[in-house]
């Protein structure tokens, strides 16, 4: 029988009981994550949040009442359970409960679409289809933790070097970072499309007088593939700022990396634990690698790499058997990089963008812009674009835009990062790929 919660709360999560409080009475609330019966002693393992604490509940201490109802209590039930600690070294975090009371909240179905012990190894997808219980695993649930506290470290960072973060429209009516990998939607009588990046809004902020912005939200990208890397939605921490160059915006994105790193490897050692990832706080600066240089090293491992191609994965993957840790690649050629990216002024062959990789994974990329009306729109149409269609944007150029540069920053990528995740999908809640639109 399930009975209301009433005014029952929570006094303490699972891992705040130590054995510091032996004898004291605590209200504990979770799920049921394992229930063994052995005859006149039930052991149930409730889980929350941050941890998992053993209820002990023998037949000589405790009501006849209250051991038939804890016999009948079934695997991922939810619970409040009050009663008093006991510290009890072979128990799970040195300590147990003796339980007075049980509430049953909630009682679940059985079989479960999926175990919740982290001994049963799923198939990513029967994962996903039930991922509401599959982040109830803790080994799940630490990605989400980390990928929270950086996200909170890179807003304070940000905050505390006075960059305003803005909102831009996810609605929108052109291509930025490639026509191919749009998703279009019917906006009323026209087309419009979801936002592959706000790139254009976050220089126009530029025009007008912001100096140096930033925003954390989704950007969607129709992907053509379906690769451990990509997603079709995905969180982009874009940053913008003026008078300033690439090198700028690169040492500051360095730091924030290396900034986020600590903080993680600070606040989150028992998902770190959990997950079994040795997280190093990297060195500033990156090191800087040359695109020509790049080449060379690429095909030194076997791999063809031509002048003017972008990294195919296999090179990737043979520059990341050469380079550990985080590292930057500049010098770009200006014909394989957008529009809005400055050519360099001795060398126009070349640009002024540059990609930050870990290992074989590019988490950000980011360049000086073009600030100058007229290069802006050559630019648009050497690309095959008809700068028509940026009328809106390009009008920002005409009356004031300082020089300006900046970066985006794949959220998920860099979440695989600290947590070793070897797939992108293990960072998003409920992630978006091309043959799954549910949940
Ligand atoms: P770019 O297209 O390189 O640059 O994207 C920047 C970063 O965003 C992440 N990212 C993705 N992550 C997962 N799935 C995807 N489909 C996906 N697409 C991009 C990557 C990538 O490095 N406007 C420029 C940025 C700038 O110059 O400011 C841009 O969008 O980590």
């Amino acid at each position: 029988m399930t009975t209301p919660i009433g005014k029952c709360r929570r006094t303490q999560y699972s891992k705040e009981v130590t054995p510091e409080l032996n004898g004291k009475e605590v209200t504990l609330t979770g799920w049921i994550h394992e229930i063994r019966d052995l005859g006149g002693i039930i052991f149930v393992l409730l889980r929350d949040r941050d941890g998992i604490i053993q209820i002990t509940a023998p037949s000589k201490k405790i009501s006849p009442e209250l051991f038939e109802e804890i016999r009948h209590l079934k695997k991922e039930s939810v619970l409040a359970v009050n009663g008093m600690v006991q510290d009890s070294p072979k128990a799970p975090g040195g300590v147990e409960i003796i339980p007075q009371k049980v509430n049953l909240l909630n009682e679940s179905k059985l079989p479960l679409p999926l175990d919740t012990t982290e001994k049963v190894r799923a198939e990513i997808d029967t994962r996903l289809d039930s991922r509401f219980l599959d982040l109830r695993k803790h080994n799940v649930s630490s990605i989400f933790k980390i990928k929270s506290r950086m996200l909170h470290s890179v807003r304070v960072f940000l905050e505390e070097n006075d960059f305003i973060e803005i909102n831009t429209p996810k609605l929108v009516a052109s291509a930025t970072e490639g026509g191919t990998e749009l998703f279009p939607i019917t906006y009323f009588e026209r087309e419009a499309f979801l936002g592959q990046s706000p790139q254009l809004y976050k220089q126009m902020m530029m025009a007008s007088g912001f100096d140096q912005v930033y925003e954390i939200a989704p950007i969607f990208r129709a992907e053509e593939h379906d690769t451990l890397r990509h997603l079709n939605e995905a969180i982009s921490i874009d940053l913008e700022a003026a008078f300033c160059d690439e090198e700028d915006v690169m040492k500051i994105l360095e730091n924030l990396v290396a900034n986020a790193i600590k903080d993680v490897k600070e606040h989150c050692p028992d998902e770190l634990e959990t997950l079994n990832a040795d997280l190093e706080i990297p060195e500033t600066p990156f090191q800087r690698i040359d695109y020509d240089d790049v080449i060379d090293m690429v095909n030194s491992k076997g791999v063809a790499l031509r002048h003017g191609e972008d990294l195919s994965r296999a090179a990737e993957k043979a520059l990341g058997e050469i380079m550990d840790g985080y590292y930057f690649i500049t010098g770009w050629p200006t014909d394989i990089k957008p529009f809005y990216v400055m050519p360099n002024q001795e060398d126009p062959k070349k640009s002024c963008a540059f990609d930050l990789m870990y290992r074989d994974l590019e988490i950000s990329s980011g360049a000086m812009r073009v600030h100058l009306h007229d290069l802006l729109v050559e630019r648009i149409k050497k690309q095959g674009l008809n700068p028509d269609s940026f009328n809106r944007y390009l009008a920002a150029f005409e009356y004031g835009m300082p020089p300006h540069s900046g970066w985006g920053l794949g959220a998920e990528r860099f979440t695989m990062c600290m947590t070793g995740a070897q797939n992108i999908r293990e960072t998003v809640l409920f992630p978006r790929d091309r043959r799954r639109l549910t949940p």
